[in-house]
């Protein structure tokens, strides 16, 4: 086989990259390793910001985007059971964030690719990369127990954080940066009438978050210790801790019901950098990882897109790598912009296990700063709402 790019990873950066290439005319494959149902069964990112919303609708997905999702002002923050601001992007940025899952996303790419009979291999078995530093690699993969090569132009990685692209890099080449945090995320969708906001809960027992997918689809999360298990959170245990971390009007406004999903997730920020190799490109969760409290993971994905697709098309089209040289020094200035507001969003929000009530009294107190300064708040509005593309 041949291609001009090869994708590795068919989540959204993987898709999206794809997509955006054939609509300049620019042949890709995409190699995944799971089943189609697998990706999509998948439950993670709900909220998008407004660069993100700009560049589905720029080529061509936003309909269902905009009949389903959810636009809103920004979102709240709520703490001493009784403080409520919102981050109010609307205000100070004029711009809005969308409510609209990541599953309805990935759902759209593929019918995309599927209506332009783009090739996404499935169920690609031992991905391997050759020869990124010479003007000829390739890519080899087993499926159905014959092995395949495609020769390509390009290898890009967008196969997330536990992919094989980025260890490709030698590690000479490549610094990497790691925190991680003493907790997790335990999440939950119901099919239940969501609160019609988005509501960020710090409390003294620990972080929560009210979020949605549709009118009658509900996401919450609850900070958790690391060592649980989604068995020790029956749903009536659930919805008492949920409620008791946020203020009673709040809590009194939330339908409980059964559960659908659950399940725990670890927070972690991680960033590699360059994120160029010889013909390797790193787009999205393979580059870099950051706590999902911000909502900044998948529109970070985007924007790698965004840029080096930008850079392909420059090369295709006029011969100038003046964008592809200079994409892993783009993409990086918005990554660690968003991995700072995130990891400033989790130490704001969340209890840690060591801290003693002082560090709780300046995370209250900063709040109120918050709520107090228009200043402040234009600043967290402006980075919650996600930097323009440069
Ligand atoms: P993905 O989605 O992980 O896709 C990578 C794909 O690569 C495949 N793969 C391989 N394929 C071939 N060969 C291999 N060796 C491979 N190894 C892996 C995988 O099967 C997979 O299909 O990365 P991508 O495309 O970069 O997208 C990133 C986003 O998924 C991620 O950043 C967000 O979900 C993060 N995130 C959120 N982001 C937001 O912007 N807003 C949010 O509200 C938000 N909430 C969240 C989140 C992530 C969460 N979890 C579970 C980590 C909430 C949660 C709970
Ligand atoms: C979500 O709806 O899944 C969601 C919303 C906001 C976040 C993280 C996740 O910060």
């Amino acid at each position: 086989m041949r291609t001009q790019i090869a994708i590795i990873g068919g989540g959204p950066a993987g898709l999206m990259l794809s997509h955006i290439l054939h609509l300049e005319g620019i042949h890709s494959i995409v190699l995944e390793k799971h089943s189609r149902a697998h990706v999509l069964r998948r439950i993670r990112a709900g909220v998008l910001e407004a660069g993100s919303v700009a560049l589905l609708r720029d080529v061509g997905l936003g309909k269902r985007m905009d009949e389903e999702g959810h636009p809103h002002d920004g979102a709240y923050i709520v703490w001493k059971g009784e403080r409520k601001i919102l981050i109010d992007t609307a205000k100070y940025t004029g711009k809005q964030m969308l409510a609209y899952g990541q599953t309805a996303i990935t759902e759209d790419l593929y019918s995309a690719r599927d209506a332009a009979d783009g090739i996404v291999v499935d169920e690609a078995a031992n991905v391997a990369l050759h020869d990124l530093t010479t003007d000829a690699p390739f890519v080899t993969f087993d499926k159905n127990r014959d092995t395949e090569q495609i020769d390509c132009d390009y290898v890009i990685g967008c196969d997330g954080f536990h992919g094989v692209s980025r260890r490709c890099i030698p590690r000479s080449v490549l610094k990497t940066y790691n925190k991680s945090y003493p907790f997790g995320w335990l999440g939950v969708m119901s099919e239940t009438r969501p609160l019609p906001d988005i509501v960020y809960a710090n409390s003294e027992r620990g972080f929560a978050l009210a979020s949605q997918r549709s009118e009658r689809l509900s996401r919450y999360y609850i900070q958790c210790p690391l060592d649980h298990d989604v068995e020790e959170w029956p749903d009536d245990l659930f919805w008492q801790e949920l409620k008791a971390r946020f203020p009673g009007d709040i809590a009194d406004a939330m339908e409980t019901g059964p559960t659908i999903e659950k399940s725990i997730a670890p927070l972690r920020s991680f960033v590699a950098e360059p994120m160029r190799y010889g013909r390797l490109f790193l787009a999205g969760d393979a580059a870099h990882i950051v706590p999902p409290t911000g909502a900044k993971g998948l529109n970070l994905a985007f924007s790698d897109v965004y840029y080096l697709s930008r850079g392909l098309i420059r090369h295709y089209k006029q011969h100038d790598d003046t964008y592809l040289d200079s994409y892993s020094d783009t993409a990086l200035r918005r990554v660690w912009g968003a991995a700072r507001l995130s990891w400033y969003l989790t130490r704001l929000l969340h209890l840690f296990p060591d801290d003693n009530p002082f560090d709780q009294r300046t995370r209250e107190d900063e709040l109120d700063y918050v709520a107090r300064s228009e200043n402040a708040m234009a600043t967290l509005a402006e980075q919650y709402v996600g930097l323009p593309y440069e």
